[in-house]
């Protein structure tokens, strides 16, 4: 599986210890690589997503304020490990350039398509939904209209159009700890009037995600489809836990999955994944790639707490989910009803 992706010029990466003897992720031996208390007034930083840009990397950060607030942040990194961080958070502008600050902001994803940055999160519009903004220089972040009705959280765009449309994955829920939950995929000429809505995929029938499942980050374009790590929740008597999968889906009709894999691909086993404000969480938010050998760095919330950094690599990862795959009925479906 070759990645199709702008080349890089840094990429944080370490080879494993010993060979993963299972999916081949591995964690950076020195997660996480963001602890508590990173901001004055932000108790925990989790749920983020990162991108290259100029000489590093930026990101927008999920902070939970000391109040218990999430808001976002701007962090700023040469090597894509050690982070800084403004103090103050985002301050999001309307269309008229008023200020424009959601009550809550939270889970942000960061995606660039076509020369514009593109945030998008959970705030509430009425109960938990998508918000989004724009910018072109992290200084400015304009507010788009809210893609979507209430409920839903999740959202994730594509790195580029699919015929000729901008594509978004998100996750339809209610406004609570939603115990369910299918990812579906809509499609927008503008970023403002979305449509064409299609289902990707649900739970599936192995326990680790049999609850409900999430977006995660953004779809990475390869040779074989996009490569799409998701999240998978599973509810047990002691609370829901939370693994990162992997799916490939069809190039041009991302609704159709082709390959699913049934086994999870990371789950909660180290302190900063099984200790923390929400045990047992990993959560990814974003990939930094590079297509000339095929290293991937997954960026993941750990346990509501920290964020921490996996690796693998292309062709592992795509033989891996490839020959462990398991597609329920709905996966194969254009997901039209
Ligand atoms: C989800 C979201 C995530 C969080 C997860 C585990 O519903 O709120 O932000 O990481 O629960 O607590």
């Amino acid at each position: 599986m070759k990645i199709i992706a702008p080349a890089i010029q840094k990429m944080p990466w370490q080879e494993p210890k010993e060979k993963p003897v299972d999916a081949p992720v591995w964690r950076y031996g020195e997660n996480p690589i963001i602890g508590r208390n990173p901001v004055n007034g932000v108790g925990r930083i989790f749920n983020s997503a990162v991108v290259p840009y100029e000489d590093g990397f930026i990101g927008v950060f999920r902070g939970e304020q000391v109040n218990g607030v999430p808001y976002i942040y701007l962090g700023r990194s040469q090597d894509g490990v050690h982070w800084s961080f403004d103090q103050d958070k985002i301050r999001f502008v309307d269309e008229n350039g008023m200020e424009f600050m959601p009550r809550y902001a939270y889970d942000p994803r960061l995606v660039q398509v076509e020369g514009t940055y593109y945030v998008m999160w959970c705030q509430d519009f009425y109960g938990a939904a998508i918000g989004m903004a724009k910018t072109k220089d992290f200084k400015r972040f304009e507010r788009l209209e809210n893609p979507f009705l209430p409920f839903n959280r999740n959202a994730v765009l594509f790195p580029r159009k699919v015929h000729g449309n901008f594509m978004m994955l998100s996750r339809p829920s209610d406004s609570g700890h939603t115990p369910f939950g299918d990812i579906f995929l809509s499609e927008s000429p503008d970023m403002v009037y979305w449509g064409k809505h299609r289902h990707v995929m649900g739970k599936g029938e192995e326990w680790w995600q049999a609850l409900k499942v999430g977006a995660g980050a953004s779809p990475i374009e390869t040779d074989e489809g996009w490569l799409a790590f998701y999240h998978g929740v599973t509810s047990t008597c002691n609370g829901y836990v939370y693994s990162i999968g992997g799916a490939i889906l069809d190039i041009d009709n991302p609704s159709i999955v082709k390959y699913r894999c049934e086994n999870f691909l990371l789950t909660p086993q180290e302190w900063y994944e099984e200790r923390g404000f929400v045990p047992n969480v990993c959560f990814p938010c974003a990939t930094i790639c590079d297509p000339a050998d095929g290293r991937i760095a997954i960026y993941y919330g750990a346990a509501d707490s920290y964020i921490a950094l996996a690796f693998t690599r292309a062709e592992e990862i795509g033989e891996y989910i490839k020959s462990h795959s398991r597609l329920t009925e709905s996966d194969k479906e254009i997901g039209r009803r």
